[in-house]
């Protein structure tokens, strides 16, 4: 537990529902008096980088062997100038994706399609395994959202995020897979079969956490 916060992070599959609960477990926490901090995937800052307002997430999915690495580099620094950031006397961290899934899925992603050479491949696992030991980085809970490929790309595609167009079935069934190696069945992990979208609803979800003792409000 990092300064004193109870941090909560959510992980699943592109497309799962991650943002969305989110928000609604933000609202909640906040009706019932808590002080929340929420911090969701720094999307706007992977299309709009620097000065030069780089798209990498777009150039990351064009050309994965020249961009991947810069894009994972950004995708680190970007999430740890998030939990870095100073916010006296807040109680929770409600935070989208950990450093850890960076690692243990998609570095791992690019590792396995062989879109990262070697060399960076190696950086960035020390990189990450070294950031991922400090507190900010360490959830005290984390909020696994289950879903089946078919059904996360059923999303993306009805989403329709310009740079994820090109996302397959392949790559969704490697990112679930190396979510479930990594998540399903650990401790500290609720996992939400989150195909059903009734169950991935804040209230149910809340609600579920308090019943199993995993927040006291
Ligand atoms: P997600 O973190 O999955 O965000 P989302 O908005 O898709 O989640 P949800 O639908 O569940 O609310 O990823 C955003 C994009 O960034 C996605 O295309 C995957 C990509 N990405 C990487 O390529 N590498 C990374 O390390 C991370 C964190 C994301």
């Amino acid at each position: 537990m990092a300064a004193g916060r109870f941090h909560i992070a959510i992980e699943g599959n592109i497309g799962s529902g991650k943002s969305t609960l989110l928000q609604g477990l933000d609202t909640i926490l906040k009706s019932k008096g808590k002080s929340v901090v929420m911090l969701p995937e720094p999307v706007y800052e992977w299309i709009s980088f620097g000065s030069q307002k780089v798209n990498y997430l777009r150039k990351m999915y064009l050309n994965p062997e020249a961009f991947g690495m810069k894009f994972q580099v950004v995708a680190t620094l970007t999430k740890i100038e998030q939990l870095t950031q100073n916010c006296p006397g807040s109680e929770i961290l409600l935070v989208e994706r950990s450093l850890a899934a960076q690692k243990h899925v998609f570095l791992s992603a690019l590792t396995e399609a062989k879109q990262i050479s070697l060399e960076d491949g190696e950086i960035l696992d020390r990189l990450l395994e070294a950031v991922c030991q400090i507190d900010f980085a360490i959830p005290d809970l984390t909020i696994y959202l289950r879903t089946s490929p078919e059904v996360a790309l059923g999303r993306i595609k009805t989403r329709a995020r310009p740079e994820e167009e090109g996302l397959t079935l392949t790559d969704i069934c490697r990112l679930h897979r190396l979510h479930e190696l990594w998540l399903f069945q650990s401790p500290r992990v609720l996992v939400v079969d989150a195909d059903r979208l009734e169950n991935i609803r804040p209230q149910t979800i809340f609600e579920d956490l308090l019943k199993k003792g995993k927040i006291h409000i």
